[in-house]
C-alpha cells in the first residue's frame, strides 16, 4: 500500500561485510557453520535446571494463524474419520481397525519456520553468490534442505524487548536498535557470547492471540530490530549463526529512515549467512526466564526436510 523507499536496499547495505565464500563456494549453510562441537557442548553446559520448552505456536489455530500478509494460513482437512465408516466409506481392514486420517496444505513460511539463506536476495543474487534464478521452480541453491540436514544445536540466549520497555508487547511499528538490544542484556544481567544463538522477544506474536485479528494486521507494521552499520558490524564480528524472533519477519517491516523494506533479510541472511527463524513462541519461555533469572539454555530445532524449499516449519526445543 503506501511504502516507499527512497533508495534500493543495495545503497542501503553498500560496503556492509559479506560472509560470501567463507565456507566455500557450495556453502548453503552460512552462519550455521559457527555451530561445531565445541559449541554445541558450550549450549549443553548451559542446561542447569532440566526445564523444557517448545517454541513453535500452534498451527491451524481455531482463530486462524499469524501470517505475512497475502499469504493464507495453514488448513487441515480431515480425507477419512469415523463419519466415512458411518456412511460406508471407511476402508474395512481385515480384524476391523479404523483410522483418521488428514492433509495440511500451508505456506512453508506460515508457522514457526528456518527461512532458507536463498529466500530472500537483491541484485538478481543469493546468499553466497548463486544466481537468483536457481530459485525458479524451487530453490536448487541454498534451500532450506541443507539447514534441515544439519539441524541447530547451540547455546541460545533470550533477550526480552518487551519486558525491558516494561510493556506486555512492543507496538506496531516500534524499534529498538543495536544500542537497546544490549541495554536490555545488562538490565536482564546476561552477556551475549559469540556464536550464541539470539532469540529476541518482542511479545508481537503473543499478542495476536489476545487481540482482535484486525487490530494485529491494521496498518501492518510490525515492531522490530532496525538496520544499522553497527549492527550489522556487531552480528559479523560476534559470528551470530541464528536469529530467532516471535515477530513474522524478525525485523521492523519498513526501515524508519530509508523506507526499504526488510533491509535486514539481506543485511544479515544474504550478505552474512545468518539464518532467521520466524514466528517463534517465546511468551512462557520469557516468563520463566525473568522468574528464575536463567537466560541461557540449550537450543536445539529440526527443521522439516522440504527438497527444494524456501523455508521449513519448526518445533525448536529449549533445555534450561
Ligand atoms: C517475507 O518473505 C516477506 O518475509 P518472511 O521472511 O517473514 O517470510
Amino acid at each position: 500500500g503506501s511504502l516507499r523507499a527512497e533508495i534500493p536496499v543495495t545503497e542501503l547495505l553498500k560496503d556492509d561485510p559479506k560472509n560470501w565464500g567463507r565456507w566455500g563456494p557450495d556453502d548453503e549453510v552460512g552462519g550455521l557453520n559457527f555451530l561445531t562441537s565445541q559449541e554445541v557442548l558450550r549450549g549443553v553446559q548451559s542446561v542447569k535446571q532440566g526445564k523444557t520448552f517448545t517454541l513453535q505456536i500452534q498451527m491451524c489455530h481455531p482463530k486462524g494463524d499469524p501470517v505475512w500478509p497475502g499469504r493464507k494460513d495453514p488448513v487441515r482437512i480431515n480425507v477419512m474419520d469415523k463419519g466415512h465408516y458411518m456412511c460406508g466409506k471407511g476402508p474395512v481392514f481385515p480384524g476391523h481397525a479404523e483410522y483418521a486420517d488428514d492433509v495440511l496444505f500451508m505456506y512453508l513460511q506460515g508457522s514457526t519456520q528456518y527461512d532458507a539463506l536463498g529466500h530472500v536476495w537483491c541484485d538478481d543474487t543469493l546468499y553466497n553468490g548463486y544466481d537468483a534464478r536457481t530459485t525458479a521452480g524451487g530453490m536448487t541453491k541454498a534451500s532450506v534442505l541443507p539447514i534441515a540436514e544439519r539441524g541447530i544445536v547451540g547455546r541460545g540466549i533470550l533477550i526480552d524487548m518487551a519486558r525491558h520497555r516494561g510493556k506486555p508487547w512492543l507496538e506496531r511499528a516500534e524499534t529498538f536498535t543495536h544500542e537497546d538490544l544490549m541495554a536490555a542484556a545488562e538490565k536482564q544481567g546476561t552477556k551475549i557470547e559469540k556464536h550464541d544463538i539470539l532469540i529476541i522477544r518482542t511479545g508481537w506474536i503473543g499478542s495476536y492471540y489476545k487481540r482482535e485479528k484486525d487490530e494485529f494486521y491494521k496498518d501492518f507494521m510490525e515492531p522490530g530490530l532496525t538496520y544499522s552499520k553497527e549492527l550489522v558490524k556487531w552480528f559479523h564480528e560476534m559470528e551470530i549463526p541464528n536469529l530467532v524472533t516471535d515477530t513474522i519477519a524478525n525485523e521492523i517491516t519498513a526501515d524508519p529512515v530509508s523506507g526499504v523494506v526488510l533491509p535486514l533479510h539481506n543485511a544479515l541472511m544474504r550478505n552474512l549467512g545468518v539464518t532467521f527463524t520466524e514466528i517463534a513462541a517465546l511468551d512462557d519461555l520469557a516468563d520463566d526466564c525473568a522468574k528464575d533469572g536463567q537466560w541461557t539454555f540449550l537450543y536445539t530445532a529440526a527443521p522439516l526436510k522440504v527438497v527444494n524449499g524456501t523455508g521449513a516449519p519448526v518445533n525448536p526445543v529449549v533445555i534450561k
